[in-house]
């Protein structure tokens, strides 16, 4: 194994032997040992069936206790990963904690007994909860980061304010902070980690990444995940990075390549790549056992590298310590260990009632009256007076609120006007593939508007790791077709922050998705709908507008709500004739969760949403031309929060009811609204709940097929008829 140092200012520290004081290095020792033991005790509290789950930092101590010694807790940030015992120690995290996490207890202040132990959270310090998911932290590392650098540039953005998410994100920042993330070597091959380099190298971003390399992932060896066995090899032609490969079983060379890489971040010069050889002394985790797949010569040859009793032979033969001062020592390090996991073991269990705590904001609800403002302020910008698109409503909207709130940023695929600032001299900008950005970033400046990679993941994994910070990023995903590599950000980051830190942390972004067909000639891969996909996941909020005025209001909504939120934009919505509006003022909102009644009836209740709203108006419209029938046309607008009150007053005043939407029938948005209704409104029905949805099937490029593929008037018309017997 080649273990070179190398850095992008001076060659880093060499060889064992520094100048560390024997205070330093019997504290580094210490706090080696202790990560060490609660992870042996929690191993023994797991075969006594008293814990749920171990899995250790054994080998990783050395690498782990210089880099937390290197940077400053409460200061600095950090996105560590399950292997992170002993960074999270020497930052701060006491054994008790992380014994109340093992337990899964009510106070346990990670998680409120929500995740497994190990996965690390603590708002006073700096560690943002983290997940199972290998490598999302990294692209939140960046975000952070990049989060840090504009409040440092624009400090009035970090100032208090009410009526929004504002009140409830409090800002720090320091001009030269740094955002440490750490993952495994097998964890490089996630399409994220790529990403993730990607960003910090091009904006220069203060990121230490730390890869701790134990040559395994569970049974997988490095040569299968990285090609050529070494990942420093492949990531050396990013610029701007320091560097460094090191054995990370030595914890003085650890501490001394950290605080160059720190230096490096602090500087402003980029992001950083610490590299780290580690050993795995005990397995994956004790679910696994690695005599199954590693040869016993593999594993003995490992064992002489394991870094705690390089150590401590460190400490006696350079006389730091006596054995009797190390078994002192050791001593009353178990001791301590013991009895935090005997209080920890004494601690009350969380509340069942407390369950739902934290899906969403307690703070901020967005259904609520005060969402409702007043009337649109038709004409106060002066040209408002004429109808406008629902296009143009939302650029409006979006200029509106960056006016307002200097954290709003927006960013994504080719929504700047022009990364070419120098282009703009001459050219009018793109401003999105749709047009919806436009002249945002001429207005705002490029650090406010501005092209993402292309890459779904960086775009929300970063924008997880603005909000945390207290920045709101609204981000733009071009079409909703290609939003399914951000669906692990967005399903197992940004939805679940909340929760699985029990409150500690949340991220509040704005997620605006081009969706939808309808558009003669969209095919497969620019048409898809898949709303209810998203409905599902608890913690996110979801919108879908079908009009210029409801998309202006319900955006402001989401944009000064303290919850994620995807805001769906219907593609055939956004300049059609159909629900176009004045401008409606700069403070025009919409609660969420509140219906709008777009046809008034009395025989048959039409649930709908987003582009079928026109189509089932016309199919209303004919029903009452041809045969008189009465229908109650009702547009959800959002859909998660719905309106349950708004669809019940309906049915109880109907008795029959149809559901309508444009994505596919089979497990659809339709079937959890009707089934609510057949749980709920049974004895009030007389006549079994309709679907009308697209088949079961894409949308295909043929006209002919589209049509068919998806709801029309017509087919709207016929369930009608079907319902009241025609
Ligand atoms: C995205 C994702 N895929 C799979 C897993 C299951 N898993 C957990 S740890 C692990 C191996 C990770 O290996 P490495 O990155 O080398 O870290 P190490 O555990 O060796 O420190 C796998 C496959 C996961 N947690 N997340
Ligand atoms: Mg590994």
């Amino acid at each position: 194994m080649e273990l070179a140092v190398s850095s992008a200012r001076e060659p880093g520290p060499g060889a064992e032997g520094g100048d560390l004081s024997p205070q330093r290095l019997i504290e580094i020792y210490r706090l080696m040992y202790l990560s060490r033991r609660i992870d042996d005790r929690e191993i023994m509290l797991k075969r006594q069936q008293k814990i749920f789950f171990q899995v250790s930092g054994a080998g990783h101590e050395a690498l782990q206790v210089g880099a937390a010694l290197a940077l400053r807790p409460g200061y600095d940030w950090f996105f560590p990963y399950y292997r992170d015992r002993a960074l999270c120690l020497a930052l701060g995290v006491t054994p008790e904690e992380m014994f109340l996490q093992a337990v899964g207890a009510g106070t346990d202040p990670a998680s409120g007994g929500r995740q497994m132990p190990a996965h690390w959270s603590s708002p006073a310090l700096h560690i943002v909860s983290t997940s199972s998911s290998t490598t999302t932290q990294l692209l939140h590392a960046v975000g952070c980061a990049e989060a840090g650098r504009y409040f440092a540039r624009h400090p009035e953005a970090a100032a208090r304010a009410e009526g929004d998410y504002r009140a409830f994100r409090d800002v720090e920042f320091h001009g030269d902070e740094v955002a440490f993330t750490s993952v495994g070597e097998g964890s490089t091959s996630q399409g994220e980690f790529w990403e993730a380099l990607n960003t910090a190298s091009n904006e220069r971003l203060p990121v230490i990444f730390c890869v701790e390399d134990n040559g395994y992932a569970i049974s997988v060896p490095v040569e299968v995940n990285t090609p050529g066995g070494n990942i420093s090899r492949l990531v050396a032609n990013f610029p701007n990075f320091y560097f460094a490969e090191i054995d990370g079983t030595d914890p003085e060379i650890c501490l001394k390549t950290f605080e160059e890489a720190a230096a490096h971040c602090r500087a402003g010069l980029g992001p950083a790549f610490v590299h780290g050889h580690t050993v795995r002394p005990y397995s994956h985790s004790l679910s696994d056992d690695d005599k199954l797949y590693r040869s016993a010569a593999e594993r003995e040859a490992e064992s002489l590298r394991d870094p705690l009793a390089r150590m401590q032979m460190r400490l006696l033969r350079e006389g730091i310590l006596s054995a009797d001062k190390i078994n002192a020592l050791e001593q009353s390090l178990d001791r301590e260990t013991a009895e935090a996991a005997e209080r920890a073991l004494a601690a009350p269990l969380p509340e069942i009632a407390s369950i739902p705590k934290h899906v969403y904001s307690p703070n901020l609800d967005p259904t609520h009256a005060a969402f409702a403002t007043e009337k649109p302020q038709n004409g106060k910008d002066g040209k408002a007076g004429g109808p406008r698109t629902m296009a143009d409503l939302i650029n409006a909207c979006l200029r509106d609120e960056m006016r307002r709130d200097p954290r709003i940023i927006v960013y994504g695929e080719d929504v700047a006007d022009a990364s070419r600032e120098q282009a703009l001299k001459e050219v009018k900008g793109k401003g999105g593939v749709f047009k919806l950005t436009a002249g945002l970033q001429a207005e705002f400046g490029s650090e406010r508007v501005f092209n993402s990679p292309l890459a779904e993941a960086n775009i929300v994994g970063r924008a997880v790791g603005y909000a945390t910070r207290g920045m709101k990023p609204i981000v733009e995903i071009q079409f909703f077709d290609y939003i399914w590599p951000a669906m692990h950000q967005i399903r197992n980051e940004l939805a679940l922050m909340r929760w699985r830190s029990n409150g500690g942390w949340a991220s509040p972004a704005v997620i605006r998705v081009a969706i939808g067909g309808y558009l003669t000639g969209g095919a497969i891969y620019h048409s898809q709908s898949g709303e209810s996909i998203f409905t599902h996941i608890p913690g996110l909020r979801v919108v879908f507008p079908s009009n210029a005025l409801d998309a202006n209001g319900l955006l402001r909504t989401a944009i000064r709500c303290d919850d994620p939120v995807m805001f769906l934009e219907h593609k055939r919505l956004y300049r059609e004739t159909y629900g176009r509006a004045a401008y409606p003022g700069p403070d025009f909102a919409i609660p969420f969760g509140k219906a709008s009644i777009v046809r008034p009836g009395t025989q048959i209740t039409l649930v709908t949403y987003g582009a079928v709203v026109p189509r089932a108006l016309q199919a209303a419209q004919k029903a009452h031309r041809l045969h008189g029938i009465e229908t109650e046309v009702i547009d959800l607008r959002t859909l998660s929060p719905y309106d349950w009150e708004a669809i019940a007053t309906s049915v109880r005043k109907t008795n029959r009811v149809i559901v309508a939407h444009e994505d596919t029938l089979s497990w659809g948005y339709g079937a959890e609204i009707a089934a609510r209704i057949a749980d709920e409104l049974f004895d009030e029905l007389d006549a079994p709940v309709k679907r009308v949805a697209a088949m079961d099937t894409f949308v295909a490029y043929q006209p002919v097929l589209e049509d068919a593929i998806l709801p029309q008037p017509e087919t709207i018309l016929k369930a009608i008829e079907e319902l009241r017997g025609y």
